[in-house]
């Protein structure tokens, strides 16, 4: 095995990356990027691949971002963080800022936040703070709060995230030796689908890929103000990461879908849950509800035949299952308790 690099160093030249910026690392990016056979059947395309991005440090792609912005912050001097979150970009922010010895505060939407993701905010040492209401309160909160010389934000509004983020596209590239035809990604705030096509973008642009990927975005039924063009009020969906009712990087998400000829279209909760168990179960991957969702809306658009000539294709699988143990259960029906005898267990395994 070569000496791991961190992920800053290794892409220092396409990042805000200067003398002065601490190489901070957890071992983030560097993610597998895993074939989907049984996507492949069902869809009938030739390549469905899965960018694992639940195997970061915290499991999470926020990791990639993350150390971007807590480098920075320390770079700068700052002596705290500050973010509201759906739950896992608190747990980055924690775990990285525990690592930069910075103090951290999370302002999570009370009664939403993914048992996983929660604990792992307490675990790293950060102040958590719940609010009564959305995340999107949660992140007006934070603005109201607001950053100062000590007090860094580290939510996608802050631009060192996106950049560490566009860092998962250049792995992709590098695998293929050129983009994938189309990339499904999950949208809740929108800055990953931001961050990823400013990464093919700049990758096709430095002549390290032919092409840009179509982009397809997808948001929660319940939560999908891209979608209806308009902000949601009560965001509602199961996948909790994503519910979000007024994303920061709107615009943006708009120009990725535009100028990549791509969409933002909704699935449903059943659409997700479907998805979440098929990675599961079939392919062996387990990834977190919103995850599911990018894989939910490869499976609609393929069912529509909407995908042909799509012949390589990556699914961003954003977050790991075990974030949300309590969703997970609901898959797995009743564990058996029986007698500790061959006989006994023989029967309950017939
Ligand atoms: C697993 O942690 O917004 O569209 O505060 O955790 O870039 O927001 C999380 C978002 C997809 C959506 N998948 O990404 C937060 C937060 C998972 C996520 C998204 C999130 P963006």
């Amino acid at each position: 095995m070569p000496m791991p690099v961190p992920l800053i160093e290794r892409y220092a030249a396409r990042l805000p990356v200067t003398a002065k910026t601490p190489r901070l690392t957890l071992g983030e990016g560097g993610t597998p990027l895993v074939r989907a056979p049984g996507l492949e059947r069902e869809t009938g395309i030739a390549e469905v691949w899965l960018k694992i991005e639940g195997a970061n440090p915290t499991g999470s792609f926020k990791d990639r971002g993350m150390v971007m912005a807590v480098a920075k912050a320390v770079e700068s001097k700052a002596t705290a963080v500050l973010c509201a979150s759906t739950g896992n970009t608190a747990a980055s922010a924690a775990a990285y800022a525990a690592r930069a010895s910075l103090r951290c505060a999370v302002i999570l939407p009370a009664g939403y936040v993914a048992v996983g993701k929660l604990v792992q905010a307490i675990a790293f040492g950060a102040h958590v703070v719940a609010v009564k209401g959305t995340f999107d309160d949660a992140l007006r909160v934070v603005r109201e709060v607001g950053a100062s010389e000590d007090v860094t934000i580290v939510n996608s509004i802050n631009p060192y995230r996106i950049d560490g983020q566009k860092t998962a596209a250049f792995e992709i590239v590098e695998t293929f030796g050129d983009a994938p035809d189309a990339l499904f990604i999950p949208v809740g705030n929108a800055g990953n689908i931001t961050a990823y096509w400013r990464g093919f973008t700049e990758a096709a642009a430095d002549g390290l890929a032919k092409k840009r990927p179509v982009m397809y975005g997808f948001q929660a039924e319940g939560a999908a103000p891209i979608v209806r063009g308009a902000p949601v009020e009560h965001p509602e969906t199961l996948a909790t990461a994503i519910r979000i009712g007024t994303p920061a990087s709107w615009q943006t998400a708009l120009a990725a879908r535009d100028e990549s000829g791509g969409a933002i279209e909704a699935v449903s909760d059943e659409q997700i849950v479907e998805a979440y168990a098929f990675l599961a179960r079939v392919e062996g991957v387990f990834c977190e509800p919103a995850s599911a969702a990018s894989v939910a809306g490869l499976r609609a658009l393929a069912q529509a035949g909407r995908l042909r000539g799509r012949d390589r294709v990556v699914c961003v699988l954003t977050g790991n299952g075990l974030k949300d143990p309590e969703r997970a259960r609901t898959l797995a029906g009743e564990v058996l308790e029986v007698e500790p005898s061959g006989v006994a267990v023989r029967e309950a395994i017939a």
